[in-house]
């Protein structure tokens, strides 16, 4: 399969990240940010152009049929190491990057193996004496505002938030990981489809809002734009309750509000608007990952020019 125009397993994006240590040695390092419940390894890169830069997290694939994200953070990653294009490059040396393409493995293989419109991790609750149901939302079990809306309790619903917060080892170890970068962090993006929208913290009941709220918008807005310059595709942009629906226990809340210092933290949810859903169409991997990173080339590029 080919890396672009069609969609990867789990274990071809281990392998192509693997393969970037020797192709960029010196610049990229593999990672293991944490652990999956079957027993894999979140695998992400670190690439450091230069010593000194602040850092930026980006993660994709938190829930597992959502395979466009794996795909455009893949693309992105690969355009940072070999994009000759001078405003690619500028952002890409700017940062030291943290960069994890499927952050739900378990639940990404098991939507190629057995259910494609799988979301959730893969951890068995014993729901009764008879009823096992499999799987907390990802985006769902983290520890702030936890299960203060838009979240079950049923362990058999799409949105169980899980016992506890970050009852999942892929919650619970990436967050750990996250706390050991957090000082540095200046920027966290996460990934999901479908439809179309650029997502500013909190999820959660009470409209909360980060304290940088109109310079997440202004920042948003304006990449909106640039994405729409691409390809004509449509945008909106928002904190999560007006936008899509109040949802609490996300992993860019749980980032936004424990570590304060990050100073832009979205969500992306990629094509389309419903049409295709969650079964994107291959042939639209690379126009959604050349759009989608003309978005966020134009987030840094405003965060470094103006603030
Ligand atoms: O419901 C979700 O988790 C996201 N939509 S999706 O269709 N991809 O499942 C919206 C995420 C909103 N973000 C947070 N609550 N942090
Ligand atoms: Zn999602």
């Amino acid at each position: 399969r080919e890396l672009f125009s069609d969609y990867q397993t789990l274990d071809e994006i281990h392998d192509w990240l693997k393969s970037l240590e020797s192709k960029y040695s010196g610049i990229v390092k593999l990672i293991v940010g944490g652990e999956s419940y079957e027993g894999r390894q979140i695998l992400g890169v670190h690439v450091s152009f230069k010593p000194g830069n602040k850092a930026a997290m980006i993660e994709g694939g938190i829930h597992a049929r959502e395979w466009i994200t794996p795909a455009t953070v893949t693309y992105i990653l690969d355009q940072f190491l070999s994009s000759t294009d001078p405003a690619i490059r500028a952002v890409a040396e700017s940062r030291d990057w943290y960069i994890f393409p499927s952050i739900n493995p378990d639940g990404y293989v098991y939507s190629h193996t057995t259910n494609r419109m799988w979301r959730k991790t893969r951890k068995p609750y014993q729901v009764n004496a008879w009823t096992k149901c499999y799987g907390a939302d990802s985006n769902r079990n983290w520890d702030y505002h936890w299960m203060e809306g838009g979240a079950s309790a049923n362990p058999c619903s799409d949105t169980f938030a899980g016992d506890k917060a970050f009852s999942e080892i892929e919650t619970k170890s990436l967050s750990e990981f996250i706390n050991t970068i957090a000082s540095n962090l200046d920027v966290y993006l996460s990934f999901h489809s479908y439809s179309q929208l650029i997502l500013l913290p909190f999820g959660h009941r009470g409209h909360e809002v980060p304290e940088n709220n109109e310079q997440l918008l202004t920042i948003g807005k304006n990449a909106r734009d640039k994405l729409r310059e691409r390809y004509g595709t449509e945008y909106e942009v928002g904190n999560i309750p007006e936008a899509i629906y109040v949802a609490s226990g996300g992993s860019i809340d749980w980032v936004a509000g424990v570590h304060r210092n990050v100073r832009l933290v979205y969500t992306f949810e990629l094509r389309d608007l419903g049409r295709y859903g969650f079964l994107l169409p291959p042939d639209q991997i690379l126009p959604t990952s050349e759009e989608t990173l003309d978005a966020v080339i134009s987030m840094f590029q405003q965060l470094d020019d103006t603030f």
